[in-house]
């Protein structure tokens, strides 16, 4: 952590300016080398100075250049920005003199990696940062902020609080032994403050999980055997005319993608060739493009066809979804009554024809996601899946100390699992980590960040 860092922290594409950023203990010193103005040196913290930038004796730009001293920095070493002219190639050759006079090319959210490693900011926030960058809806924007304000973090750091409280509360009584009822301190006071720390991590593994629909949207498919209707319910609820219908079976032989907003929540809507058993070569490409995407959908919409009995291959792939998140279609309610429906469960009834059903689809999402009980209001959550496995984890090691305690198990044996939660908190923040793991962790940011 020594050496000066530098990268281009705007996209490498043309704009009004490019920032060209280097953070580090010599960074004031190496941009002063190629920088013709004030002398960088001397100029105030935190100043904004016009000058040019040479190589040599080559004019590359005119430029804008911030210095800003360690310690209130992003970072917190010394950061120079230098704001360019937007083009590609100056950008380019400013970092070029840069690395040329000494700095060294930063790793991605490598920015970012030091500011966590110089204290400024744990695990949480930096996920934070990363999910301001990628939010791509102003709810998710929000949500986003929310976590670099600290608030998720001052959360898990209070859970770890409550936990320490115990442990001191069993210490206290493994040292001073003249609590002899020790049945009384687990029951009484240890397993309803466990009881509470479990409801608090599951609000906060809920959210989170909340927060992923919020924004990635619900990724939908919508699937079955030819000409029951698909692309005719796609197009109806995005109100567009995207997919071909015809009464031929096998018209949609590709993907066909759209989104809808429910709630305010998106639902990544995918329409699927009908599937069968075909000869046709690039018919049945799109049948297992089908099957394919049942697996990776977080929601299945089944479409059945009220005119004909369920088939056999109907009932295999009903037998597919069964333990995921599914919502079956019985279509065509406007013909003759011939499916044999007795066993079947969540089903709509619809017909894109006279247009019934869409309204009770729509309910049926929004109370299969709890659509109406997102509140985004003090909405603390956890964005990557390495720290929501992490407080799943917590959860279950809670879980079972509460039972340990059931099982009137000694308090030192309780006392493991609730360590073991405490430790999963910590690794969430990024306490205790180990740094080739920071190395992997903040590689999936963007370049200058
Ligand atoms: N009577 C009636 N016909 C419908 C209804 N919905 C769709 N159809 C007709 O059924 C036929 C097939 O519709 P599509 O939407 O193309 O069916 P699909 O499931 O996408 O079919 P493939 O793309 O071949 O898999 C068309 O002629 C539609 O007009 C309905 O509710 N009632
Ligand atoms: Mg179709």
């Amino acid at each position: 952590m020594n050496d000066t860092i530098a990268a281009i922290s705007t996209p490498l594409a043309t704009g009004a300016i490019s920032i060209i950023r280097v953070s580090g203990q010599d960074s004031i010193k190496i941009a002063n080398k190629i920088f013709i103005g004030k002398d960088l040196e001397k100029v105030n913290d935190h100043t904004i100075n016009y000058g040019h930038i040479y190589d040599k004796k080559e004019l590359i730009d005119e430029v804008m250049v911030s210095v800003m001293k360690e310690p209130n920095t992003y970072t917190r070493e010394d950061i120079v920005e230098i704001n360019a002219h937007g083009s590609i190639a100056s950008a380019k050759k400013i970092l070029e003199l840069l690395l040329k006079n000494g700095c060294r090319l930063a790793n991605p959210g490598e920015f970012t990696e030091r500011a966590f490693l110089n204290g400024r900011i744990d695990l949480v926030e930096a996920e934070g940062i990363m999910d301001i960058i990628e939010s791509k809806t102003e709810k998710s924007l929000s949500l986003a902020i929310n976590q670099l304000n600290g608030n998720t973090s001052n959360k898990i750091k209070n859970i770890r609080k409550k936990i320490s409280d115990i442990e001191t509360n069993i210490e206290v009584n493994i040292d001073f032994p003249e609590y002899d009822d020790i049945e009384v301190l687990n029951n009484d006071i240890i397993k309803p403050k466990l009881i509470e720390i479990r409801k608090d991590l599951n609000k906060l593994l809920l959210n989170s999980k909340d927060s992923q629909i919020i924004k990635n949207g619900i990724d939908t498919v919508i699937i079955g055997k030819p000409n029951v209707g698909k692309s005719s319910i796609l197009n109806k609820l995005l109100d567009e005319e995207k997919a071909i219908v015809t009464d031929i079976p096998g018209t949609t032989r590709d993907i066909v993608e759209g989104t809808l907003d429910i709630n305010g929540i998106r639902l990544n809507l995918i329409d699927t060739a009908g599937i069968r058993k075909t000869d046709d070569i690039v018919e049945s490409i799109g049948v297992k493009k089908s099957i394919s995407l049942i697996e990776k959908a977080s929601l299945i919409i089944m479409v059945l066809n009220n005119n004909t009995e369920i088939t056999k291959e109907e009932l295999e792939i009903l037998n597919k979804i069964k333990n995921k998140n599914y919502i079956i279609i019985i279509n065509k309610i406007d013909l003759k009554k011939n499916i044999n429906d007795n066993n079947l469960k969540n089903v709509i009834y619809m017909s894109t024809l006279e247009n019934k059903g869409f309204d009770e689809l729509k309910e049926a999402i929004i109370k299969m996601y709890e659509l109406d009980k997102i509140n985004t209001n003090d909405f603390s959550y956890l964005s990557s899946s390495r720290s929501i496995s992490l407080i799943e984890k917590a959860i279950d090691s809670i879980d079972k100390s509460i039972n340990l305690i059931d099982e009137l198990m000694p308090i030192d044996i309780v006392e493991i699992e609730i360590n073991k939660a405490s430790e999963l908190l910590g690794d969430i923040l990024g306490i205790n980590y180990k740094e080739d793991l920071f190395d992997q962790l903040f590689s999936n940011f963007c370049l200058g960040k």
